[in-house]
């Protein structure tokens, strides 16, 4: 007998039929209710396939425990697992119903929210959600009306066992393998609860995040009210005092966040065919109320958008691996939000994707933004749409009767999208010539840069039609870089220099914009990145942030300190790059002795270090802050009101 016929008469005995029926009935299950109940944004065959055979592997798994048991008792298991996935199923369907979400473990254990899900999701159940159960029904008709044979309660051989597991993790592991092909990173970032369930399955996807909360309640449990001594201390021995000139300058007026998808500093002034990319960004360089910094990085790691979003609001680093908008959004946080919504601010966030992606939903409660516009209050049809979501002409169009009708003062972030990668337009959209490059990627960006651009200036053009312009503090920064170290052969192209990895880390240059109305403005050479944001807007407005952990420091003070580290714990100065431990001189790129990076490596590392153990150990929920009132998540809600909509 060779291998090949072992393996399938072992998986093929009798006495696994019923097991198979389980799978096989649940399988299907999870497929049907996959295509009527969620909406997972399936965009090509690859997609669908692995939406097909998602379910397969973790059936074959949990009803495999089953098989452990003897005689008739391993009957009666498969029934009970199989109606613990299918409730588990039916949960999320329950759930996704009425959130449009899926569930988590910080959710449900969460009690305010597991209130909300028992009365909105009773409410959604119907009568014919008993077919959802319909395989368990059938499983326990046949095991009491055909009554078990005497030789199908035989003990299965450990090694059959074995296999079934076996096959489970081959499944699982090819799965993953074409999951990951169609989307890298899948697990280490994790984006988005829907991508987990659409590329891995339902279960899967549970597991993930079951694994994810315990990581996290241990790093949480560990900590202790010591390690925040540590870490203030740290802090206020590093405070940076603010300008006498601006602080207050902005006082009481509204704030705009303009998350710049993608942008990179070179493409400011960046001309291609004699054409400038984007026209109205470089005539805000100089604009008379307009700071505009040149030498600011952005500081994301795995996380991209939502790390930057988390270092405007906290101005504390994102975590060295994962975001920590996934991981880390049930903590207790001071954001920026929250202190401008107890200083009489309305906050609101606005994006033209769906709110659960990164885990805005969740984070956002955790921040204290108050409105968050997300993909269900626009127009998202075809002509509006792209890639991930709003076009950013029609976004910001849609915006603006949400914007106006906020009570001011208010404070708003709008997330622009149509600068992603892979950086595409629809054809009636593109009206910039392709940078020659063969690369489409560096090509497209260029157009889509510039379509970025004209966006922004129709805004600003609706600010002043609103009359919000004159009192409205508008910052817009790139929130990380747009074009990876795999085109460098079609950035050599265009920069006319090989990218090297001083070139690299320069490269990491996004723009800064803060527009001040009635502040005369300036280019800003210091040196700074995104953990900076915080203090340098909170001094704007005339709040003192000495009170405050932040790790960053304000741009506009002569004591703003110029050490930008990267997530990945590289670091620039005015003076040095270290990559890699490498220390390079600026802006020659020469190495120098690794002496000269020391002091200000220390002072990186430093930052990193204290910025993770507050964001790992949930540090904030230990400081009393005075004159602060700690979020409570429960106090917001972003489930749309269809019915006010409709009023
Ligand atoms: C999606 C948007 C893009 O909601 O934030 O995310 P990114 O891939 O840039 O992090
Ligand atoms: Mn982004």
């Amino acid at each position: 007998m060779n291998w090949l016929t072992k393996v399938k008469n072992a998986l093929l005995d009798r006495k696994l039929l019923f097991f198979y029926t389980a799978v096989v009935l649940l399988w299907l299950k999870s497929y049907i209710v996959y295509q009527i109940e969620f909406n997972l944004g399936i965009e090509n065959t690859l997609q669908k396939f692995l939406l097909l055979i998602n379910p397969i592997s973790s059936a074959l798994f949990f009803l495999g425990i089953a098989l452990f048991f003897k005689g008739r008792k391993r009957y009666w298991a498969i029934i009970v697992i199989d109606f613990v996935m299918s409730f588990l199923l039916y949960a999320n369907v329950a759930y996704y119903r009425f959130f449009n979400d899926f569930i988590t473990l910080p959710t449900i254990m969460h009690p305010n929210d597991a209130g909300e899900l028992k009365d909105s999701a009773f409410a959604l159940m119907h009568g014919a959600d008993i077919f959802y159960f319909l395989d368990t029904i059938i499983l326990i008709l046949l095991v009491v009306f055909r009554s078990v044979q005497p030789h199908q309660t035989a003990p299965i051989k450990k090694r059959k066992i074995g296999l079934v597991f076996a096959s489970a993790i081959i499944i699982f592991a090819a799965n993953l393998g074409f999951a990951e092909a169609d989307r890298p990173q899948l697990l280490t970032r994790s984006f988005d609860r829907t991508y987990l369930v659409k590329y891995l399955g339902q279960y899967n996807y549970q597991l993930y995040d079951a694994v994810t909360s315990v990581k996290s309640s241990t790093q949480r449990a560990l900590a202790s009210s010591n390690d925040l001594t540590e870490v203030k201390n740290f802090v206020d021995a590093n405070q940076t005092k603010p300008s006498k000139q601006y602080f207050g300058a902005a006082k009481d007026m509204n704030v705009v966040y303009i998350s710049m998808e993608s942008l990179q500093n070179f493409v400011i002034g960046k001309k291609i065919k004699g054409q400038e990319v984007t026209p109205f960004l470089n005539h805000l360089t100089h604009d008379q109320n307009t700071f505009y910094f040149d030498n600011f990085f952005h500081q994301v790691g795995q996380g991209k958008t939502s790390d930057a979003e988390f270092m405007m609001a906290n101005s504390l680093y994102p975590l060295p691996s994962g975001a920590v908008s996934m991981q880390k959004a049930q903590n207790t946080y001071q954001a920026q939000p929250a202190i401008l919504n107890q200083n009489g601010y309305t906050t609101a966030s606005f994006h033209g994707n769906s709110k659960t992606f990164w885990n805005r939903d969740q984070m956002y409660k955790s921040f204290g933004i108050q409105k968050f516009f997300d993909s269900s209050y626009y127009d998202m049809s075809d002509e509006n749409v792209i890639n991930y979501g709003m076009k950013d002409k029609p976004f910001f169009k849609q915006s603006m009767p949400y914007l106006k009708d906020l009570k001011e003062p208010f404070e708003a972030k709008f997330l622009t999208l149509s600068n992603h990668f892979p950086f595409e337009l629809d054809k009636g959209d593109v009206n910039f010539p392709s940078a020659g490059t063969n690369d489409s990627v560096v090509n497209g960006y260029f157009q889509t840069a510039h379509y970025m651009d004209q966006a922004l200036k129709q805004f600003f053009g609706y600010l002043k039609e609103s009359g919000l312009y004159d009192h409205t503090v508008v910052v817009m920064y790139g929130d990380h870089y747009g074009i990876s170290t795999n085109h460098n052969q079609a950035m050599k192209q265009v920069t006319g220099d090989p990218i090297t990895p001083y070139k690299n880390a320069q490269l990491q240059r996004v723009p800064l914009f803060i527009h001040v109305p009635g502040v005369k403005g300036n280019v800003v050479h210091q040196y700074g990145g995104e953990v900076d944001v915080r203090p340098t807007v909170l001094h704007l407005l005339g709040l003192k942030t000495n009170d405050y952990i932040s790790l960053g420091s304000d741009l506009l003070s002569p004591d703003h300190q110029e050490i930008v580290p990267f997530r990945n714990g590289n670091f620039v100065t005015p003076n040095y790059t270290s990559i890699d431990d490498k220390c390079y001189e600026n802006p020659t790129g020469k190495v120098v002795d690794k002496q000269q990076c020391q002091p200000a490596g220390k002072v990186a590392r430093d930052e990193l270090k204290f910025s993770d153990k507050i964001v790992y150990g949930d540090l904030l929920r230990f400081y009393d802050l005075k004159g602060f009132t700690p979020v409570n998540p429960d106090d917001y809600d972003y489930t749309r009101d269809k019915k006010a909509d409709n009023k």
